[in-house]
């Protein structure tokens, strides 16, 4: 079922894209739509990805959030969401990161997928999600909701691309078999200091479960994780604000370091 007609979703869509590409917050978009239900929400937020392919922007892959405990509490909802990546959000380890382009941003240490295979649910799960893995990588997303307060409910978050904004991949890769990615420990720092730690595990058991969610939540509206494709698993921790200044490095067990500084 949806609620929204095909002239609202395009609207939504201007509305949520001008905002991210020109760094303001808005109001979220259940309180000018409260019938609006999750088919709406995707809706939408493939319309602003069609917006950026015709642009001239590349997809380069997913994000799939709220895949924690510690994420789903710090954003008081019960179930993941999904977004898509554009080439865009990309910057180098160790980059400087212009404030002045975001809103509010806050940073999270997640653990990512390469795919060599097409994964199309439903019916996907760790096995077939690691049969089809290149490597896995380290990552810091640089997550940005458009919404004031950064607070929102999952069908708002949902249609703005699930805050996607911006990440960062380290250098150091590896076979998704050697990798005991339960186990796994990450460590963030924010200016030398420990601000969150936390374990492969909490993403939902294993973050391969996370691929295999994504895929399956894609199979219901007919889409597939292409090959090739980057897929940021979740939030391992709780995210951290960040300000112009402060400098961040992520610490992931056997996979070097993730850093990058906010000015
Ligand atoms: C939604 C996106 C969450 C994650 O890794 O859990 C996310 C949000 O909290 O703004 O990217
Ligand atoms: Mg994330």
């Amino acid at each position: 079922m949806t609620a929204l007609t095909k002239e609202q979703v395009a609207e939504l869509a201007a509305y949520l894209e001008n905002a991210e590409l020109e760094a303001y917050e808005v109001t979220k978009v259940t309180d000018q739509y409260p019938e609006m239900d999750f088919e709406d929400a995707y809706n939408v937020q493939d319309e602003i990805r069609r917006r950026k392919i015709e642009r001239g922007n590349k997809i380069v892959g997913y994000k799939a959030g709220l895949t924690s405990r510690a994420k789903m509490k710090q954003m008081g909802v019960e179930e993941p969401c999904y977004g898509f990546l554009a080439d865009y959000f990309q910057q180098p380890d160790g980059a400087e990161i212009d404030t002045k382009s975001l809103i509010h941003p806050k940073v999270e240490a997640e653990i990512a997928f390469v795919t060599n295979k097409p994964l199309r649910g439903p019916g996907c799960h760790v096995g077939t999600v690691m049969a089809a893995t290149d490597f896995v990588i380290p990552a810091v997303e640089i997550i940005d909701s458009r919404y004031k307060d950064f607070r929102f409910d999952l069908v708002s978050v949902a249609a703005d691309n699930s805050s996607s904004s911006r990440f960062v991949l380290g250098g150091q890769m590896a076979d998704a078999g050697d990798v005991d990615l339960r186990n796994i420990g990450v460590v963030m720092e924010r200016n030398g200091e420990i601000v969150e730690v936390g374990a492969g595990a909490a993403v939902l058991a294993h973050p391969a479960n996370s691929v295999a969610w994504l895929a399956n939540a894609l199979g219901e509206r007919g889409e597939e994780i292409p090959a090739g494709s980057l897929i940021l698993t979740g939030g391992v921790t709780a995210a951290v604000t960040v300000e112009p200044g402060d400098s961040v490095t992520v610490r992931y067990q056997g996979l070097g370091t993730v850093g990058m500084r906010f000015i």
